[in-house]
């Protein structure tokens, strides 16, 4: 049943299809299960070509988990395909695509255990890089139960990094005030404190649940620590660009 829905999913997210929730016809799933079928859909993609690339961490602000009555994050894989090298998203292959700046760490040693401290993120950390990354929930109206969304790799879309890596001694990496605009207006704003008081622990919790399912962290990973304001929808022609004060500005162009 785990291999059937994995394969599922897989394929919704291949053709980017929306789906019923996967909790409508197997209510008695739960989380563990989730991260079994998250892990088998992404395998079929790393078998079919598609390697895996780094990590995810979703919900990582107290008004998201609010959202989903949860108060835990969750995380999620990253695919090579997900990765954008143009500033550009095409709405093929999107169903209802959202858009939410993140720090991102580019990691350099293996990180795994319950031990693990910021202090051996940053001993592994390459560098840092502001990042959007595109969210789009393979459920009909972006509607989905903890479990739905896990097994769904975290909404796991899209994301682009910034064309300038930063020495993780370059600043305070909680302090980085962002403005999120959509077609010159500004809609969203926040601060990198708001992921989980800090990215890095971002990272450290995720090395934690990572390892309560004997995964870890390898050389090479990129990790998206968390969304630092709300996710903007988007549509064709739309123009998102992100200010990260000090840093660098991100943009993404939204075409047919
Ligand atoms: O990256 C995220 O925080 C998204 C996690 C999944 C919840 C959602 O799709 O909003
Ligand atoms: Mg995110």
């Amino acid at each position: 049943m785990i291999t059937d829905i994995a394969n599922k999913i897989y394929m919704h997210q291949k053709n980017g299809l929306e789906m019923d929730k996967i909790t409508i016809e197997y209510p008695e799933l739960n989380v563990n299960n989730a991260y079994e079928i998250q892990r088998l859909s992404i395998e079929q993609a790393i078998k079919n070509g598609d390697p895996l690339i780094g990590w995810k961490m979703g919900l990582t602000s107290i008004a998201k988990q609010k959202s989903v009555n949860v108060d835990e994050p969750i995380y999620g894989r990253l695919t090579k395909s997900m990765e954008l090298e143009e500033n550009q998203l095409s709405m093929e292959g999107s169903i209802h695509p959202r858009v939410e700046p993140e720090i991102a760490f580019m990691i350099n040693k293996p990180l795994f255990g319950q031990d693990i401290t910021a202090k051996d993120v940053w001993d592994a950390t390459e560098y840092i890089v502001p990042a959007l990354e595109v969210i789009d929930s393979r459920y009909k109206n972006f509607s989905f139960t903890l479990t739905d969304v896990v097994a769904d790799n975290a909404s796991s879309s899209k994301f682009i990094v910034g064309k300038q890596v930063n020495s993780p001694t370059y600043t305070s990496w909680d302090q980085i005030k962002v403005e999120l605009y959509k077609n010159g207006v500004k809609v969203q704003s926040g601060v990198s404190s708001d992921v989980l008081d800090h990215p890095v622990e971002s990272v450290v919790k995720l090395v934690k649940m990572l390892s309560k399912n004997g995964e870890q962290i390898d050389p090479g990973m990129i990790i998206l620590t968390g969304g630092i304001t709300e996710a903007v929808h988007v549509e064709d022609g739309d123009i998102i660009e992100a200010h990260f004060e000090g840093i660098e500005k991100v943009s993404l162009q939204v075409k047919k």
